[in-house]
């Protein structure tokens, strides 16, 4: 490998969670220089040696501070972000989750990367929605379990 394939850039793996009260789920909206202002899930980068529950589970309550159980696999999908501030592109792993307990309730704690949590109906959305979540809304997906 020479250099020049040393600092080219790669793919690398996210794992955002929809985690679910009833029929809403949780959204922040980014301020980030990927997919700045809209409103997107809870979630990050996969750190080495985890499993995408671990990483659901941390990156949780990293930004909401809240706890969460049955966490689950959904589905895969493969995000390329060219005309964005920093061009990357993800593999992002899509899991669902309950909050762990009734009184379990979101906390801003990265206030720098969102400007806060809350709850919305499936049915009634917030925009602009995070560009690859936008996109599955659009294409019929629901995150709900059967
Ligand atoms: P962190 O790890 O800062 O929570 O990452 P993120 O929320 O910017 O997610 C990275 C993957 C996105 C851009 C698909
Ligand atoms: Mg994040």
């Amino acid at each position: 490998m020479n250099d020049q394939d040393a600092a080219a850039p790669v793919p690398r793996v996210s794992v955002v969670v929809f985690l679910l009260k009833g029929r809403s789920v949780l959204l922040g909206r980014r301020s980030s220089s990927v997919g700045n202002s809209t409103f997107a899930l809870p979630g990050g980068h996969l750190e080495f040696g985890e499993s995408f529950e671990e990483c659901a589970i941390r990156e949780v309550k990293e930004e909401t501070g809240m706890e969460i159980a049955k966490t689950e696999f959904i589905k895969v999908t493969n995000n390329v972000f060219l005309d964005e501030t920093k061009p990357c592109h993800y593999v992002t792993i899509l899991m669902r989750a309950e909050p762990a307990g009734a009184d379990e309730e979101p906390k801003n704690m990265e206030p720098n990367k969102c400007d806060g949590w809350e709850w919305y109906e499936w049915g009634n959305l917030p925009k602009p929605l995070f560009g690859p979540l936008d996109k599955m809304v659009n294409e019929g997906f629901k995150p709900f379990p059967p």
